[in-house]
């Protein structure tokens, strides 16, 4: 390709002497030198040394259509060519604005009829942030500041995503979370369980601390309560079928907004169109991004439910709020194309009848591995805990040192032989493009089932196994 024709080295070197990369630690990378990405196609990659790549992360959660999709590629070489730009404050709108402001009104659950455009999932929790209080202003209520979130959430990395974000790496860096944000216990049966606890009952005591936190704040200063319908970047954490219903049942008695992040869940991830479907609550707001392009180019946004809406647009007068690329028509152009495509490849129907259970069947397998404590599935997004002991009768698994990095050790034998699987603590996750078929599963759990053998042949030879 004219332009990118450098050697890997050259890549390397002119990387290291430019580029600051998004959670890295420079000078490690650096020194290691980074992997360049040059090609994808449908499931896979291909590194600038020719390496095959099976992309079971779809870039970073996002890539649901997979790769080289020719519809989405036209949709911005005609919307290119046409209008490049153009903006959407000063009375303006563009076509291709307006015709994914309406299919995501169809795709979407009916309580929403209306988005607010913006470049990226971080954005559009900033935007969740001012919406929300905004909202609770125009009711006469200006106390209720407060938004409430979880540990262990990812929510953006802008200073409000970042905040209502429960990473305490992050919060440690910049004078994190800004004021007005709080946090309550992730529902991580793991982390949190009680010996004998079933998981329903967990599910319900995990929501209660929703409602304990409500109270300790004080009712009449909480906006709203943000959750992803299963956290992501924290681990592929799937709550107890209980928690939603209860999380929701709890904001109604208070009065509380309920904000599902969709960044990852949204656009069939869980083989339904968006998480909360999956879970069965009924939001007041939804936050998206990634899927909504497949992440072709930058989008995101926020659908704004009725009840919120109806306020915004009859009381509200102008609202003080929006980004140069709010609405960009080239983005919105690829939204539609994608949304259309996943439509017409019937591939939320497709994760939810066939692929979906046939990967939860093959990680049910994985669970007899001797690495594995629990394999976990939920559409296609799939967690398998590495353990030093599996569970044996009522003794529970063994976990490893967090020091150890066993994640980390994993993930190096993953890309080492050709399959992108990513460790956060002690969990392998996965998020396959939708496309992905059966035969690509099998291939895909032939993969991980050999690089968890080599794992576990070099956490022996370590002497981590113990005796
Ligand atoms: N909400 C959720 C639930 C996310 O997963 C964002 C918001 C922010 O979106 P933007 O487009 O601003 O990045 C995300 C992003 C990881 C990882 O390590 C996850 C994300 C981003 C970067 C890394 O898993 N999710």
């Amino acid at each position: 390709m004219p332009g990118f024709e450098h050697s890997t080295a050259e890549w390397q070197r002119l990387d290291a002497a430019h580029f600051l990369h998004p959670f890295t630690d420079f000078q490690a990378l650096a020194a290691k030198g980074s992997r360049v990405i040059t090609r994808g196609d449908n499931v896979y990659l291909w590194d600038s040394d020719g390496h095959k790549l099976f992309d079971a992360m779809s870039g970073l959660w996002c890539v649901n259509v997979g790769y080289g999709q020719q519809a989405l590629i036209d949709a911005a070489t005609r919307q290119m060519q046409t209008l490049p730009f153009y903006n959407a404050f000063f009375q303006t709108t563009t076509p291709p604005a307006v015709a994914l402001a309406h299919k995501l009104a169809q795709v979407t659950p009916p309580q929403f009829e209306h988005v607010f455009f913006s470049g990226s999932g971080s954005e559009g929790n900033d935007t969740v942030v001012r919406l929300v209080r905004r909202y609770w202003d125009l009711k006469g209520q200006p106390g209720r500041h407060t938004i409430i979130s979880r540990f262990n959430a990812y929510h953006g990395s802008t200073m409000a995503g970042a905040s209502l974000g429960g990473m305490t790496d992050m919060h440690a860096q910049g004078g994190l979370p800004i004021p007005g944000i709080t946090h309550i216990d992730q529902p991580y049966f793991v982390q949190h369980g009680l010996p004998g606890e079933s998981k329903d009952d967990f599910g319900l005591r995990a929501a209660r601390w929703l409602e304990a936190k409500i109270l300790e704040v004080g009712p009449d200063k909480v906006a709203a309560f943000i959750g992803e319908p299963v956290q992501g970047a924290g681990g592929v954490i799937i709550p107890p079928e209980t928690y939603w219903p209860e999380i929701q049942r709890i904001c109604r008695q208070y009065d509380i907004l309920l904000v599902s992040d969709e960044v990852i869940c949204g656009f069939g991830r869980t083989g339904h169109w968006f998480g909360c479907q999956r879970f069965g609550y009924e939001p007041d707001l939804i936050t998206f991004a990634k899927g909504v392009t497949s992440g072709y180019v930058p989008l995101g946004g926020v659908m704004v439910g009725e009840r919120v809406a109806r306020v915004l647009i009859e009381q509200g007068g102008e609202f003080a709020h929006g980004y140069t690329y709010s609405g960009h028509p080239v983005a919105c152009a690829v939204g539609l194309a994608n949304i259309e495509l996943i439509e017409r490849l019937g591939l939320v129907q497709q994760v939810h009848d066939d692929t979906g259970p046939y990967l939860a069947q093959r990680y049910a397998e994985l669970a007899q591995h001797p690495l594995v404590g629990e394999a976990e599935t939920c559409g296609f997004m799939a967690a398998l805990r590495l353990v030093k002991r599996q569970a044996q009768g009522s003794t529970p698994a063994v976990a490893f040192d967090p020091k150890l990095s066993v994640g980390m050790v994993c993930r190096g034998h993953c890309f080492g032989n050709g399959l992108i699987m990513r460790a956060v603590g002690d969990r392998m996750i996965i998020a396959p493009p939708l496309v992905m078929t059966r035969d690509q599963i099998d291939e895909l759990v032939g993969l991980i089932r050999r690089c968890l053998d080599l794992t576990l042949a070099d956490l022996q030879s370590r002497g981590w196994m113990g005796a």
